[in-house]
């Protein structure tokens, strides 16, 4: 017997030191119930925990994972950089690299700061949106997650709509005022709130194709109506792609919806792993930026050379010929498998998949907006969940969460996650037929 302790002692332990057991709170699977499990390692598409169990992973380290877990490049690449030490608060070659790479892959970026979060470059673009406009309202989308930005923390999605708390305690109401939720998709509420605050809203700022309330797709025109609005009001569109950021596309959403944002915010995917944030956007804006600019923005560990290295060997990785379309081809598969397997069994779901992002929703709704997101069936959920972990696959602890599937996922994993719907389904079927 291993003298390992177990995921039940290890959380027994963690919730001593650890305020509710763990370092970000979706992880404490208090929207399905029961316990985290406590991860050994990771390879490919599969995570193993430290009871040895293993899982088909479709959650990915909720997104930067796209190669697959340990992909041996990126492993290769950290390697050699650990040679020349960790952390070094002074400029180094590879800051120029990755943000090169990201300036010719992201067709709105010219310049871009390294962050080592997406909370810390969407706090940064809100920043400067208004340093750059002069004015101090943001609208922000309902179910949309910006990181725990205070100003964001407004109606958030993510694990603040998974805990029931979308506006955070902790947040004066002077800065809440300065922010206008509006439903995703609903052009005339943000038409309704220049009305309302005219030449007071420095900018939107979107995640334009929500992944933090179940992944929602924009409309048609959404997108482009928003960048007219924006342009019209002299207000800065900012694209929160953070998740969709070489994801969707090597140009991330803005390139797959031929969108151009003022301002992108990035994260997950440009660490490869490790602690990666970045803002980018035209030379003009971002040279406001200090130490060029009025608008202040530092970290000691940004363009940290290791997370430089992940990051540079990800988006190498990524330029693989065929790459975007594999990736899509093969979630669509899942998602219309898992789809067929419910509607076979009667049982009601609206399914939403781009690129390699994708979500089951348990509800018979259209799904546009989150209050038709908040629609779903969340003790279907909650049975979901734990019924696909028992037959080892582990999706997102929330319903308010995208699914993401990785180069390391095979049509093996694929079929087995399928069945194990199928089998789901025909047990809620017969449940339902008992009841
Ligand atoms: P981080 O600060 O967690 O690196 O990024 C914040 C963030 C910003 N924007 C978008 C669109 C995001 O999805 C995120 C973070 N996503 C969540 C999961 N959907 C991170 C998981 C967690 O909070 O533990």
């Amino acid at each position: 017997m291993s003298d390992q302790p177990t995921s039940r002692k290890l959380w027994e332990l963690s919730q001593q030191i650890l305020p509710g057991g763990v370092n970000s709170p979706v992880r404490a699977f208090r929207a399905v119930g029961g316990q985290p499990f406590f991860v050994q390692q990771a390879h490919g598409s599969r995570i193993e925990d430290v009871d040895g169990r293993s899982f088909i992973d479709y959650v990915m380290s909720w997104g930067p994972m796209i190669l697959g877990h340990a992909y041996p490049p990126v492993l290769k690449k950290i390697a050699e950089t650990l040679k020349n030490g960790t952390s070094f608060g002074i400029p180094n070659p590879l800051e120029l690299r990755l943000a090169r790479m990201v300036c010719d892959l992201v067709p709105s970026i010219e310049m871009v700061r390294m962050v080592n979060s997406g909370t810390e470059a969407t706090m940064s673009a809100i920043r400067l949106a208004r340093a750059l406009t002069g004015r101090s309202k943001v609208i922000k989308c309902i179910g949309c997650y910006h990181g725990h930005v205070d100003s964001l923390l407004v109606q958030a999605g993510s694990g603040a709509a998974t805990l029931g708390t979308p506006d955070s305690a902790g947040i004066p109401p002077s800065f809440a005022r300065e922010t206008i939720p509006v439903q995703y998709n609903d052009l005339r509420a943000v038409e309704q709130a220049f009305s309302d605050f005219p030449r007071e809203i420095a900018a939107i700022i979107i995640e334009p194709v929500v992944g933090n309330a179940g992944v929602i797709l924009p409309q048609p025109g959404y997108l482009e109506a928003l960048r007219a609005i924006t342009h019209s009001h002299g207000a800065l569109l900012i694209f929160d792609e953070v998740m969709t950021g070489f994801r969707l596309a090597p140009g991330g959403a803005q390139e797959r919806f031929a969108v151009t944002p003022d301002l992108t915010c990035l994260g997950k995917i440009i660490g490869g792993g490790l602690p990666v944030g970045a803002l980018g956007g035209p030379s003009e804006l971002m040279a406001q930026l200090a130490p060029s600019g009025p608008v202040y923005q530092a970290g000691t560990l940004s363009g940290n050379p290791l997370a430089m290295a992940a990051g540079i060997a990800t988006l190498e990785a990524l330029q693989q010929p065929g790459l975007y379309q594999r990736l899509e081809n093969a979630t669509q598969t899942l998602v219309q498998g898992i789809t067929e397997a419910a509607q076979q069994h009667g049982i009601p779901v609206c399914p939403r998949q781009i690129g390699s992002m994708f979500s089951i929703f348990f509800t018979d709704r259209q799904v546009v907006d989150f209050p038709s997101a908040a629609t779903s069936d969340t003790a279907r959920f909650q049975r979901y969940f734990h019924f696909m972990l028992d037959h080892g696959i582990y999706f997102a602890p929330s319903p308010y969460e995208a699914g993401f599937l990785s180069l390391a996922h095979t049509d093996e994993d694929l079929q087995t996650t399928i069945k194990a719907a199928q089998a789901f389904f025909a047990s809620e079927a017969a449940a339902h037929q008992g009841s």
